[in-house]
């Protein structure tokens, strides 16, 4: 990440999935060259490296093709995953139910258990976007992300809002342990205006 300066001094794997059309490839091109690229739905993977902070580590970024066809292959990118990215269509109410049912069924392979989960509720810049908070509920996360630090970041690929956040906020979960990453989400959710209740559900999620 261009925007975060110095030489990573060591590389964690991040995996980022999501429906097809989300907008992984689009928001990954941006964070890495600030370039808006027109995208073809991805068929295998992108992948590429970003430099972090001089204490944090240096994200090795896996982007892949979130097409039903693709979706079976998920499985074989799990492993050495440090950080799980879920790539949300904030705008897309329609397939909502299937982003879920995708997410939750991520969440249940083994090799990830306890891995940081950052979802990016992309495409903020749409009129009629759901709102983070919205999209929490909609997605059914607590339960699914039992003993599972996350968080859920606004953003968007067109314009770069929120990006470098989603995956400073990535490598936060990854260095922090889980009781401090809960008191801190808090605090920074509620300085977000998000209400008690939602602070109280991301608490427990985490739990
Ligand atoms: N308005 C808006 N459009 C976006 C945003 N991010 C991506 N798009 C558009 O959404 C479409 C799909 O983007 P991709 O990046 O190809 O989606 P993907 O998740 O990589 O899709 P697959 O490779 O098929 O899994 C493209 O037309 C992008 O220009 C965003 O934040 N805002
Ligand atoms: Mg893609």
């Amino acid at each position: 990440m261009g925007m975060l300066g110095s030489i990573p001094q060591k590389q964690a794997q991040v995996l980022m999935l999501g429906l097809n059309g989300s907008g992984k490839t689009t928001l990954l091109y941006k964070l890495k060259y600030n370039e808006s690229v027109v995208t073809v739905p991805t068929v295998g993977f992108n992948v590429e490296s970003l430099e972090t902070h001089g204490s944090g580590p240096g994200l090795t970024v896996w982007d892949v093709g979130g097409q039903k066809k693709m979706r079976p292959h998920w499985k074989n990118h799990v492993q050495d995953t440090a950080g799980l990215m879920f790539v949300m269509d904030s705008r897309d109410e329609e397939r909502l139910d299937e982003a879920r049912k995708e997410l939750h069924r991520v969440l249940r392979y083994n090799s990830l258990r306890g891995v940081p989960l950052v979802i990016l509720a992309n495409k903020q810049d749409l009129p009629g976007a759901l709102s983070p908070e919205a999209l929490c509920l909609k997605l059914g996360l607590k339960g699914a992300c039992d003993g599972r630090a996350w968080f859920i970041q606004p953003c968007s690929g067109t314009t770069g809002m929120g990006l470098e956040d989603g995956f400073r906020r990535m490598v936060y979960l990854m260095k922090t342990p889980l009781k401090r990453t809960q008191e801190d989400i808090g605090v920074k959710m509620r300085s977000r205006g998000f209400s008690f209740t939602a602070v109280k559900r991301a608490l427990l999620c985490g739990s």
